[in-house]
């Protein structure tokens, strides 16, 4: 998979070159590039910003930097995802649907938003997504655009050495993961589960089963 990222601070990116999606860069099974915003402009200040029509607080990403930037990295068939908190809400459905496609372009705003042109133009020339990652604010949409990155990287095939355990996990079959516990078997007082010491699959399976329904009910009652 080929993924872009088009922002004002491309350095946000570098963790991408950390752990498992480093790694996962190094075999070839992904390749990612961070692009200035700054780059695509001809001004002396290199200005991507400007005041909003219409009056109001703050500034608004002025469409020309991201025309050149798009007329350079939307070629083949890419999906192109803006990210915004005005966006609809990512998650593990969507995470698996981006992980088959060919070609991201993670537009990144910054200030009070994109001219809404940039987005009206980018869905004449490609698939076009407007994401959030929750209901909150950031500051600008790279640590929003880099949690999607990862949520996606993983599903690839071949990112994760033992894929089993994207199988078991939180939000996969609509419930919250089972609590894991590991050696030593007494610590601080406080034991692990009997029935996981028993050997019994089946009981296991089952106290598995009650334990993520349990705490989908008491974390997340809104996924029941
Ligand atoms: Cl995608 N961007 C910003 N700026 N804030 C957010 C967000 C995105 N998702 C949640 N909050």
């Amino acid at each position: 998979m080929r993924i872009d990222a088009i922002s004002i601070f491309p350095d946000f990116f570098s963790v991408l070159d950390i752990s498992l999606l480093g790694k996962a860069r190094e075999a070839g099974l992904i390749e990612f590039k961070a692009h200035d915003l700054r780059s695509y402009t001809h001004d002396r200040h290199k200005t991507v910003d400007d005041s909003p029509y219409g009056g109001g607080a703050g500034m608004v990403m002025k469409p020309e930097p991201w025309g050149e930037a798009f007329d350079q990295l939307l070629t083949g068939n890419p999906t192109v995802i803006f990210t915004t908190p005005a966006g609809k809400k990512f998650n593990q459905e969507i995470a698996q649907e981006l992980s088959k496609k060919q070609h991201l372009v993670f537009a990144c705003g910054r200030y009070e938003g994109i001219d809404q042109r940039v987005v009206d133009y980018a869905r004449t020339k490609a698939e076009v997504l407007e994401l959030s990652i929750g209901d909150y604010v950031l500051n600008g949409g790279e640590v929003a655009a880099i949690a999607m990155i990862e949520a996606v990287c993983r599903l690839i095939p071949g990112v994760i050495g033992n894929s089993d355990s994207l199988a078991d996990e939180s939000h996969n079959d609509g419930l919250l993961e089972y609590p894991s516990f590991t050696k030593p078997q007494s610590w601080r007082g406080l034991e692990v589960p009997e029935v996981l010491l028993s050997g019994h699959h089946a009981e296991i399976a089952a106290w598995r089963k009650q334990q993520s329904m349990l705490r989908t009910q008491q974390n997340r009652p809104d996924l029941l």
